[in-house]
């Protein structure tokens, strides 16, 4: 797969695109600013619409316009940002790579996951901040959902249950959300406890929908302790005997998984999938 190296790198097709998803945007942000402007000048003769839905009096419209107004502002930066609708790029690109039979597998790899790589690195040196690495987060996502059938569908049956979540205190999910259709690929039934998932919800949820395996996922080296309260909490509610702990992400290692007392640690979510797999046999 050719990687652009810029925007004008990017195929017609791709441009074009992203072209007609920013006049889109431009529509949509001048439709909203018509309206704000509009409840902010006029109120009074927006003020008996709004009173059906619960909004009292003129004062009240106005307030609605205005905050309306300042949320608006945020389009013009969404513009101007760099990473503008890089996200329909995504999407047309990874379709593209599936259009020419190239393996979803290694569209995910060699694309997606190197790319965010680069987003990271970026992230950490301070060249881009937290808006821009959730626009890659989001142009990310909708490239897996892309492959996500195409994965599944490789994927060996097997049966099982187990329940995932990035831990307490973490919000990063784009990690586990991989190790989740992973196995699903592989036919396991996966329950999705989301992000900042406290130890008792883990264990909770084992209890309650017989789970064989808990996937416990952290990125960040402040949050990873909570996988050593998890696997202790699984011992006081008895059922450390009964489940596998699995634990992952970006700053765990094997020899930290060995030193709380988890099952297992693998370093990406392909080999997650298959570990969990042969938990479930
Ligand atoms: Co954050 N962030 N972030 N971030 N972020 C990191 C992790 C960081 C390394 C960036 C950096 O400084 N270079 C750094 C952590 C430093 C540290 O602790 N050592 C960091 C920081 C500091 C923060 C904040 C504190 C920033 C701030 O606010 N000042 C903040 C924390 C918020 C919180 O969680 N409470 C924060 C916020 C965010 C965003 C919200 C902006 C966004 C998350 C969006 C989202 O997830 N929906 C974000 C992102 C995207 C990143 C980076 C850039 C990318 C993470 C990612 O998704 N990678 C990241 C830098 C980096 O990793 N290069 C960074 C791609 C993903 C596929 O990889 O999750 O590692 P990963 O998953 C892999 C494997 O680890 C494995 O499988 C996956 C692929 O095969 N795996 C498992 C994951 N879970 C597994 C479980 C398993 C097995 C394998 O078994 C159960």
């Amino acid at each position: 797969m050719n990687q652009p190296a810029d925007t004008n790198d990017l195929p017609v097709r791709v441009r074009r695109a992203a072209w007609l998803a920013r006049a889109a945007f431009l529509l949509v942000f001048a439709i909203n600013v018509q309206c704000a402007a509009s409840f902010v000048l006029w109120p009074d003769v927006y003020a008996p619409s709004f009173e059906v839905a619960g909004v009292p009096g003129a004062a009240a419209v106005q307030g609605l316009g205005i905050a309306f107004l300042m949320w608006n502002a945020t389009y013009p930066a969404v513009i101007a940002s760099p990473l503008r609708f890089r996200a329909v790029a995504v999407i047309v690109l990874v379709q593209q790579a599936i259009d020419e039979g190239i393996p979803a597998q290694t569209i995910l790899t060699e694309g997606l996951l190197k790319g965010m790589d680069v987003v990271g690195e970026k992230f950490k040196n301070n060249e881009i901040f937290v808006p821009e690495v959730l626009v890659a987060a989001r142009a990310m996502n909708m490239g897996v959902a892309l492959l996500k059938p195409l994965l599944a569908a490789q994927g060996v049956k097997a049966s099982g249950k187990v329940c995932i979540g990035t831990v307490q205190g973490d919000l990063h999910d784009i990690g586990k959300n991989l190790v989740k259709m992973m196995m699903e690929g592989k036919g396991l039934e996966v329950v999705d406890l989301g992000t900042d998932v406290s130890p008792e919800n883990f264990v909770r949820t084992a209890k309650e929908q017989n789970c064989q395996v808990i996937c416990c996922s952290a990125l960040l080296t402040t949050t990873m302790d909570v996988m050593g309260e998890v696997v202790k909490e699984a011992e006081r509610e008895g059922i450390r005997d009964k489940v596998k702990i699995m634990v992952g992400g970006a700053p765990v290692t094997d020899a930290f998984a060995k030193s709380i007392g988890a099952d297992a640690y693998t370093p990406d979510a392909a080999s997650a999938a298959d570990v969990a797999a042969q938990f479930c046999a």
